[in-house]
């Protein structure tokens, strides 16, 4: 997909639709593509924001495949029975690092949440991350409404919560449905099969397929959205990605040799599985939608879609209306109204977030 692709307006048919402007015959080359040429230094010099959420019961691997996505070592991963103890209430954990690629730079923030699903009573286990996303909005709001305000703001805003259901093999639990449901309204949803090496291939269809079934009988509409297809390309591309939602997954942060290759991927008795072998998991599927095709993509719909959302239920809210060009009196949201309950801890560690440029 083009990564330059135009953004999607939240609610097209409210829009009114632009006049065509035709085509001017022209005659000669006036070199308008170096544009591109200007689009990519400028791009590479301010380099990209990427912030991702992790969410699923503990030892399914989380942590794992953040180190797996980014070849890195983003988190320290932990063996189930000897790690921290499980916290007694759902904290939020948040890590900058900036990855370098061939002159690249990504600032990658990825939030962890352990504690989530954890508990004997998992009520509400979803309100403390939906707090969470809107404090992200809201402060960018904030930003964003000053008189003189930032040329760059800061980016926290979570382009994609990725959401690790158990290797069942059953179907989706009320507690992923309910998660799935309010969290798809709000953020970029990408479910996939936690540790789907336990699955026999047969079992791994039939989970997805009943999965599916359970995402479309319950209105749960994860990324890519339908709605959001721009044209006949991105309908076919974002179709089979659609298909094979969600992806089963295996993540590993070791390499190994086989055949004279360095591989990713967990040793076990009876042979290495190589994450990044489509024969082995549907990593790569993941990896592609999340870095390689989709990444752009899912930070416009963040922006046009989700926070636009959030915007306007904001402005709404705060009964004021414009006093003239550019005037908007929006009072911070109280902390009520984030639905923050008492339970919550953010702990941000962020690196280094204090420029708007790195
Ligand atoms: N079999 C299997 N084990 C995995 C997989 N991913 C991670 N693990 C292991 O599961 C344990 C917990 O992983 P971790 O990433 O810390 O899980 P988290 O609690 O969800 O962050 C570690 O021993 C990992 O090596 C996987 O895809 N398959
Ligand atoms: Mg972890």
């Amino acid at each position: 997909m083009d990564p330059m692709r135009r953004s999607p307006s939240p609610c097209p048919s409210s829009r009114p639709s632009s006049p065509r402007t035709p085509p001017c015959e022209m005659f000669g080359q006036v070199g308008i593509e170096a544009v591109l040429d200007q689009l990519k230094i400028k791009a590479m010099k301010m380099g990209f924001e990427f912030n991702i959420m992790v969410v699923g019961q503990s030892g399914l691997g989380k942590s794992t495949m953040v180190n797996t996505l980014f070849r890195s070592k983003v988190w320290k991963t932990s063996l189930p029975s000897l790690g921290t103890p499980i916290p007694q209430t759902l904290q939020l954990h948040s890590l900058t690092h900036i990855i370098e690629e061939k002159g690249v730079k990504l600032k990658l923030t990825v939030t962890d949440t352990p504690g989530f699903g954890d508990q004997i009573n998992n009520d509400k286990c979803w309100d403390p991350i939906l707090a969470y996303i809107n404090e992200q909005y809201e402060q960018y709001l904030q930003e964003e409404i000053l008189i003189t305000r930032q040329r760059h703001i800061p980016d926290t805003r979570v382009h994609c919560c990725v959401y690790f259901v158990p290797p069942t093999g059953h179907c989706l639990r009320p507690l992923d449905i309910e998660f799935l449901q309010r969290l798809c309204r709000t953020v970029n949803v990408v479910p996939v099969i936690a540790r789907a090496d336990s699955l026999t291939i047969e079992e791994r269809e039939a989970f997805r397929h009943r999965i599916q079934q359970n995402m479309r009988a319950h209105c749960i509409d994860v990324y890519p959205q339908k709605c959001f297809d721009e044209d006949v390309n991105d309908k076919i591309l974002n179709s089979k990605i659609r298909d094979r939602i969600p992806f089963a997954v295996v993540g590993a942060d070791r390499e190994h040799l086989v055949n004279g290759r360095c591989v990713l991927g967990r040793k076990t008795k009876w042979g290495i599985i190589e994450v990044e072998n489509m024969a082995h998991c549907e990593f790569p599927l993941l990896r592609d939608l999340l870095i390689r095709s989709h990444l752009q993509d899912l930070k416009d719909i963040t922006h046009n879609v989700h926070y636009e959302n959030y915007r306007v239920m904001r402005l709404n809210e705060s009964h004021v209306l414009p006093r003239g060009p550019g005037w908007v009196n929006l009072a911070p949201a109280s902390p009520g109204q984030l639905t923050t309950p008492g339970s919550m801890k953010t702990c941000r560690q962020a690196q280094d977030d204090s420029d708007d440029e790195f």
